[in-house]
């Protein structure tokens, strides 16, 4: 698996090599949601990862520093899933990486793209990240080839997903998981704050990627494929009937709205052994 080697600069020091010594990565992978899954296994399986969920590569000096953000509320059960699934895959692909659950606390309506800001601006607090995944909690890649890192243009990384037949649904798909370097987020001035409920933020990211001159990227289809954990709609995230319109406004309000205008109130940051939890008050819809 070559392709892993891509992912680093080698350091003046030392340089990346992919050696039978250590792991690489092994192509497509069987995932599946039916054994019981307990956090404590999960910390036992992950003894390199630091806490707050940190890891950096023991043998060589990655491009990017990874933060991945997940937007997060009473998904425990997925959690568990997904830190059991993606810290080998990370690790595998030697990313210098930290997990980021961002919890939205009290019971207003769900809002995932700001979210998501709080999460960016968030992990800059904590280390210099130049790179941003953000993914659902219930996402997990069948192929570990698809690399968690940041590219020339903005990545859609969830591509083929089981739900969708491993087809994107439609061209300008951008749900699920995607990633922007810092210079690409702020060139879009972030995600948009006044998405409340269910569907429409990830289409009006991908106007402000396009309408700021860049183009989506993504990765083969046969690499690209994922699982999502079968759920039932959340309570408080109900389809947002204004998102048709939104999204036609993008154009006029993506300067207005985003990481510039976004307030929030932080009331605990908790670090686990496999995440750091930042919890977090972001109001409700007007
Ligand atoms: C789709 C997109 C998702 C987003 C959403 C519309 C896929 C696979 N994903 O997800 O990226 O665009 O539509 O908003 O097509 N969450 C919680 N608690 C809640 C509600 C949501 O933790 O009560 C988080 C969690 O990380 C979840 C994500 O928000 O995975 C997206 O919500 P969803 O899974 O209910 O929506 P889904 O699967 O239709
Ligand atoms: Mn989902």
């Amino acid at each position: 698996c070559n392709v892993c080697a891509s992912a680093y600069v080698p350091a003046a020091t030392s340089v990346c090599q992919l050696d039978s010594s250590s792991e690489t990565c092994v192509g497509r992978l069987l995932i599946e949601f039916s054994s019981q899954m307990t956090m404590e296994r999960v910390q036992k399986e992950n003894p390199n990862v630091t806490e707050g969920g940190r890891y950096t590569p023991p043998d060589c000096r990655p491009r990017w520093k990874v933060a991945i953000i997940i937007p997060f509320r009473h998904r425990e059960n997925h959690l568990k899933y997904w830190l059991h699934y993606l810290h080998p895959i990370l690790r595998r692909q030697k990313i210098d990486y930290g997990i980021y659950i961002i919890n939205q606390l009290g019971e207003d309506t769900f809002n995932r793209a700001k979210l998501l800001n709080v999460g960016y601006t968030e992990a800059l607090k904590d280390a210099e990240y130049d790179c941003f995944i953000f993914s659902d909690v219930d996402l997990i890649p069948m192929d570990d080839r698809n690399l968690y890192h940041c590219y020339d243009q903005p990545r859609h990384f969830a591509i083929a997903m089981d739900k969708f037949g491993f087809r994107l649904p439609y061209a300008g798909y951008f749900g699920g998981v995607s990633g922007l370097s810092k210079k690409q987020f702020l060139k879009i001035n972030g995600f948009p704050n006044e998405y409340w409920g269910w569907g429409g933020e990830d289409d009006d990211i991908y106007n402000r990627i396009t309408l700021n001159g860049m183009k989506v990227s993504r990765p083969d289809v046969r690499i690209g494929r994922y699982r999502m954990i079968k759920h039932e709609r959340d309570k408080h995230n109900e389809p947002n009937p204004q998102r048709f319109n939104k999204i036609q406004n993008t154009k006029n309000t993506m300067k207005k709205d985003g990481i510039s205008s976004l307030t929030y109130r932080v009331l605990q940051v908790k670090r686990y052994p496999l995440y750091t939890n930042i919890s977090v008050e972001i109001g409700k819809p007007p």
